[in-house]
Order: structure tokens, then sequence, then C-alpha cells
């Protein structure tokens, strides 16, 4: 995620919840970091990460002026790496430094709205000095989730353990009493936004399941008509030589 813009802490949620449910140790890179005019507001972005990702580790690197970049080769050596991002957020930048050969082509995002141009067109596996591979992928457009709930409930892992101190089981931390979620808000304990968020890809995640389970269901239907089709007209042949 580049710091060029404002953080976009949704976007973070996102990712993150479908680097969980693939399996892979999600790790937030925030590119760019030259491009923050001080030390102390760089402090604040990456608290403001930190919170949003419980139990990740967030990394602000430049690549411009290498800094944070030993961290960064510290982590992925050895490893299998994938880089997952915008477009223009600096992936294949990071990937020539990591690197240390430009090997990805780079270009500058377009100057009005600071999106990239979706220079990276392919997957691309290389290989690490230090050991490991590392995969650029080409920017994301957007990214919709596919069946997360785990790597949902991994992103929001604080919401889950406040509801276990609810008095209800079931609790839909919407109106009940006894909700510890909500005491949470109203203490300023829990972000408003946070538990907006986590609504909201829930939501989503719901939608998602019903929408396959629908889709299954019809395609269960459409193979047993199928089958049902090619069963008669199997008889149906059957009994024709028998006729004849
Ligand atoms: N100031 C600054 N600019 C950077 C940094 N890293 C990358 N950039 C610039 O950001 C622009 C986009 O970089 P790319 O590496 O092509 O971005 P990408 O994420 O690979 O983009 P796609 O291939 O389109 O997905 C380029 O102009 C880079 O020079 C950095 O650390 N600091
Ligand atoms: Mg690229
Ligand atoms: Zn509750």
């Amino acid at each position: 995620m580049s710091l060029a813009g404002e953080l976009d802490l949704g976007r973070i949620e996102r990712f993150l919840a479908l680097a969980w449910e693939s399996g892979a140790q999600p790790l937030i890179v925030l590119t760019k970091a030259d491009l923050v005019p001080d030390a102390v507001t760089l402090g604040h972005l990456v608290q403001d990460v930190e919170t949003t990702a419980p139990g990740v580790t967030v990394l602000p690197v430049s690549a411009l002026d290498g800094d944070g970049l030993d961290g960064l080769v510290a982590l992925v050596s050895g490893g299998t790496s994938v880089l997952l991002g915008q477009s223009g957020a600096g992936k294949s930048t990071l990937a020539n430094a990591l690197l240390g050969d430009e090997v990805m082509v780079v270009q500058a995002t377009r100057d009005a709205d600071g999106k990239g141009r979706h220079t990276t067109t392919t997957r691309n596996l290389l290989a690490l000095p230090g050991g490991g591979v590392l995969i650029d992928t080409p920017g994301l457009r957007g990214v919709g989730l596919w069946d997360a709930e785990t790597g949902v409930g991994q992103v929001f892992a604080e919401i889950a353990e406040l509801g276990e101190k609810c008095r209800f089981q079931d609790c839909a931390h919407e109106s009940e009493p006894g909700c510890a979620v909500l005491a949470a808000i109203a203490s300023g304990e829990l972000g408003e936004r946070r538990l907006e968020s986590y609504r909201k890809l829930i939501r989503e995640n719901q939608r998602i399941v019903a929408k396959t389970d629908a889709r299954l269901r019809a395609e269960i239907r459409k193979d047993w008509k199928r089958k049902g089709a090619e069963g008669k007209a199997a008889m149906e042949a059957k009994r024709g030589r028998w006729r004849s």
C-alpha cells in the first residue's frame, strides 16, 4: 500500500482477509515512505495500520532512499512471497530493489490522480539473491471476497475476542443488552469505522456464500436433468432395439 495518497484502511482489511484465508502470512508494506513529510506523521500512519491489522507486521519502506529495505529483505529471504496491491503502489520497484537489479519495468503513476498505469501485466516468479522467490503481480483493480469468513474473522480478531464477553453467545452486536462490542465502542476502545467495516465484510461474505450455494444448487439440478434425459434416451434406444 502506497503512502503517496490517503490510506484506505478498508482496502487493507479486504486484502488481509483474503491473505489470511489463503493460508499465507500477511505482511503490510507501506511503500513510498519518502513522500511522507516527517517522522511523526509516518509514525501515526504506521500506528493506524497496525490497529487495523492486529498480529500483522507493518513495514514502512522507501525504494527511493532504501529506508526499511533491510528489514524487508530479512522477512522475505528464503521463503515464497507474493506482492499484492493496486497499480502504481510500487510493487515492481520494490521487486527490483529486493533483486538488486532492474528486472521489472516500472512506470510513473498518472499525475492527476496518482493511479498506476497497469504496467505489470503478467505474474512473474523471481529468484531472490538471498534465497527464496518473489512473485510480482499486476495491480489489482479491486478486491472482492470469495468465501473468506475465516480470513475476515482473523482480520477483526479483537472484535471476536470482545464478542466472547457479550451476554448472549449469538450476539450480533447490534443493540443487544450486555454487548461487550458496543460497550467497547462507547468507551472508545474500539473504533466505529472498524465495526462498520467488519459488518460490511461479513455481509458481503454471506451474500457471496449464498450466491455460490444457489449456483451450486442450480448446477446440481441441471446435472440431474441431463442425467435423467440421458437415461431416458438410453432406455428408449434399448426399447427401440428390442422392438426391431
Ligand atoms: N517516491 C517514491 N516513488 C516510488 C517508490 N517506489 C515506487 N515509486 C514510483 O511509483 C511509480 C509506480 O511504480 P511501479 O513499481 O511501476 O508500481 P506497480 O505497483 O508495480 O504498478 P503496476 O505494475 O501497474 O501494478 C513509479 O513511478 C515509481 O518510480 C518510492 O519508494 N518512492
Ligand atoms: Mg508492476
Ligand atoms: Zn455483542
